[in-house]
C-alpha cells in the first residue's frame, strides 16, 4: 500500500472504530479511540517521498477503561511493510565463449533476488582468485583452456545458487610467433638438461660436472664432482654417459625441497649403472643434501663392443608427468635381448613414485616400474597439454627418427636381437637388419608386435639425432600453442610439430632465425618463454613474440 491508499485506508478505519469496541462508546470515548490511532502516522504520512515503502496495518489489542471496567478494543497500527527476502535466482545464464588462442573471453551473469550478492567464479569447478564480480574475463587463452568450464556461485544473506556452466572453446591462432634468442649463459661443459625451481631458478647439469643452480646471475655447482656442496665419488663421465636429466618435484614449493638427478654411477659394479638420485636442496639455494638413491639398476654398457663404446644409448631424461609420477627414460645399451626384456631397466620408460616404487597405473607386464618397452634411446619426453599423454623422442638408427605417444603397458617395438637363422655382431642388429629379408630393423616392428605403439612422426624415415622435445603451451605461442618442439641434434635444428588429436603428425615445420646447434635439452620456463641447452656450452632463451 502506498502513502495515497494508505490515507484513504486511515479514513476508514477511523469510521470502523465506531463499530469495533462492545458496548459502544460514548463519543468522548469514540475521540479518545481515534487519538489511539499511532503517532507516528503523521510522520509517515509527511514521509510522501518514500513512495517505494509499502505500508500495512495491524491491529494491536488495547484495554481502556469505561465507567470504572476495563474495555478490549483492537487499536490499529500502521507499520511499513518489511522488504521482500529472496534468495538470488539467476535470470541469464553465462553463455558460451569462442576465441582464439591468444584472446580473453567474459562470462556474466544476472540474477534476481535480494541485494547485496557475492559472486565467486569457477574454472572446472574451481574457485578463480579474485574473480568475485559479476562478470568474469579470462587471461589471454591456450589450446589447453579449451573446452574449460565456467560457472559462478551467487549468494546473498538468505542463500546461494549455481549458474549452469558455459563452456570456452579455443580455436588455433594462425599467426606464426616470431622467436628473440638471448644467451642466458656460455662456456658450460655439455650441458644436459634444465629444470626450474618455483622462483624460477635454474637447475642445468653438465655431463661431467653435475648439477648446478643459477640464481640471480650466480652459478652454485650443488651436486657432483669435486666443487660441488654434495661430492658423489660415484659419478662418472663416459662416452654419452655421465650427469643426465634433472627434474623438480612437484611438490618442492610445498616444501619437500626436492630434486632428482639421472646418473652414471660406479656405486655399484660388474655391471655398472645409471642411477637416479633424490637430493634435498637447502632453504637458501647452495648446497644439497640427503642424497637416496630411488632407482640403481638402470641399465648401463659397461664395455664396448662393435657397434659403439662404453657408456652408449644411456638414456636419461628425468620428467614429472601432471598427475604427479616421474618418468625415467632408458637406452638399449646396445643390448639386442634388453628393449623387450621386462626384467632390466634398459629401453624402457619407467614410471614411479618419488622414493622409486612403481608408480599406479603403469599397466606393466613385467617390472611394475616399467611404464613403456621396447625403446631405443629415449632422449625426449614431454606432456600433452591438455590431454597430459607422454610423448617420448627417440633417435633412429639410419632410418626412422620417432616421436610416440605412450600408452601405459605399451611396446614401442624395437627388438634389435637377430631373429632365427640371422647373425649379428654381439647379437645386436640395430644399425643393421634382424631379419632372414635383410631389411633393416624397424624401429617399430608392428609386424613381429601388431599392438606397438605407432609413431606420430619418424622424420619422413630419416635419422637426424632427434633427441629432446617438450611441448609448447600458452597463448604466447600463437600458432605453435599446443605443439611439440623437437631438437634433431644431427640436422642441429628445431622442429615444430602439429598433432591431431590422436596425436598423429599433421605438419611439420622448422624454426627460424635460430643458430644451427646441437640442442640438447628443451624445456618451457615459468615465464613461458622456450629454454634450450647446446652441446656448444650454451644456455638460450628463445621468447615467441
Ligand atoms: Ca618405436
Amino acid at each position: 500500500m502506498t502513502v495515497p491508499e494508505l490515507s484513504v485506508l486511515l479514513k476508514r478505519l477511523g469510521q470502523r472504530m465506531k463499530f469495533r469496541t462492545r458496548p459502544a462508546l460514548p463519543r468522548p470515548l469514540r475521540i479518545l479511540a481515534a487519538c489511539l490511532l499511532p503517532a507516528t502516522l503523521a510522520a509517515l504520512l509527511a514521509s510522501a517521498p518514500a513512495r517505494a515503502v509499502q505500508y500495512q496495518v495491524v491491529y494491536v489489542p488495547v484495554t481502556i477503561v469505561v465507567n470504572g471496567k476495563p474495555v478490549v478494543i483492537r487499536r490499529p497500527v500502521v507499520r511499513p511493510v518489511p522488504p521482500p527476502v529472496a534468495a538470488p535466482t539467476i535470470t541469464t545464464q553465462p553463455g558460451n565463449a569462442s576465441v582464439s588462442v591468444g584472446q580473453a573471453a567474459t562470462f556474466s551473469v544476472v540474477v534476481s533476488g535480494t541485494p547485496p550478492f557475492a559472486y565467486q567464479w569457477r574454472r572446472n569447478g574451481v574457485d578463480i582468485a579474485n574473480a568475485t564480480a559479476a562478470s568474469y574475463t579470462t587471461p589471454l587463452a591456450g589450446l589447453a583452456d579449451s573446452g574449460a568450464l565456467y560457472s559462478v556461485v551467487v549468494s546473498n544473506s538468505i542463500g546461494d545458487v549455481t549458474s549452469a556452466g558455459a563452456t570456452l572453446t579455443v580455436t588455433p591462432s594462425t599467426v606464426t610467433p616470431a622467436l628473440t634468442r638471448t644467451v642466458v649463459r656460455s662456456g658450460l661443459s655439455s650441458p644436459w638438461d634444465l629444470g626450474f625451481l618455483p622462483d624460477g631458478s635454474m637447475l642445468f647439469t653438465e655431463k661431467c660436472r653435475g648439477l648446478s643452480i643459477l640464481r640471480n646471475g650466480t652459478i652454485t655447482r650443488l651436486f657432483g664432482t669435486s666443487g660441488s656442496s654434495l661430492v658423489a665419488g660415484d659419478l662418472f663421465c663416459q662416452g654419452q654417459s655421465g650427469m643426465h636429466g634433472v627434474a623438480v618435484d612437484p611438490d618442492f614449493g610445498n616444501g619437500n625441497r626436492y630434486v632428482y638427478v639421472y646418473m652414471a654411477s660406479n656405486a655399484s659394479t660388474n655391471p655398472r649403472t645409471n642411477r637416479v638420485v633424490r637430493l634435498t636442496l637447502s632453504t637458501d639455494l647452495l648446497t644439497a643434501s640427503g642424497r637416496v638413491d630411488i632407482i640403481t639398476d638402470i641399465a648401463y654398457k659397461d664395455v664396448a663392443n662393435s657397434w659403439g663404446g662404453a657408456g652408449s644409448h644411456s638414456g636419461g631424461r628425468l620428467r614429472f608427468g601432471p598427475e604427479g609420477y616421474l618418468y625415467v627414460t632408458t637406452g638399449d645399451n646396445h643390448n639386442g635381448t634388453l628393449p623387450q626384456d621386462l626384467t632390466r631397466m634398459g629401453g624402457k620408460v619407467l614410471r614411479v613414485t618419488g622414493t622409486g616404487s612403481a608408480a599406479p597405473g603403469n599397466n606393466s607386464p613385467g617390472d611394475p616400474r616399467i611404464y613403456t618397452y621396447g625403446h631405443r634411446n629415449v632422449q625426449g619426453i614431454s606432456f600433452r597439454p591438455g590431454s597430459g599423454q607422454a610423448f617420448t623422442s627417440e633417435h633412429g638408427p639410419g632410418h626412422s627418427d620417432e616421436v610416440t605417444p605412450l600408452v601405459a603397458g605399451g611396446n614401442g617395438g624395437w627388438d634389435p636381437k637377430p631373429e632365427p637363422g640371422v647373425s649379428c655382431a654381439d647379437n645386436y642388429c640395430g644399425y643393421i637388419s634382424n631379419k632372414l629379408n635383410g631389411t633393416p630393423t624397424p624401429m617399430t616392428d608392428t609386424g613381429k608386435f601388431p599392438t606397438a605403439m605407432r609413431p606420430s612422426w619418424n622424420n619422413n624415415g630419416r635419422s637426424q639425432g632427434t633427441g629432446p622435445s617438450t611441448f609448447l603451451n600458452g597463448a604466447q605461442w600463437k600458432a605453435w600453442d599446443g605443439r611439440l618442439a623437437v631438437g634433431v641434434m644431427g640436422d642441429m635444428r628445431l622442429d615444430i610439430l602439429q598433432l591431431d588429436a590422436a596425436g598423429m603428425m599433421v605438419s611439420q615445420s622448422t624454426a627460424s632465425g635460430l643458430p644451427a646447434q646441437r640442442m640438447r635439452s628443451l624445456v618451457q620456463g615459468p615465464d613461458g618463454s622456450l629454454y634450450v641447452a647446446t652441446d656448444s656450452g650454451e644456455i638460450w632463451r628463445v621468447a615467441p613474440n
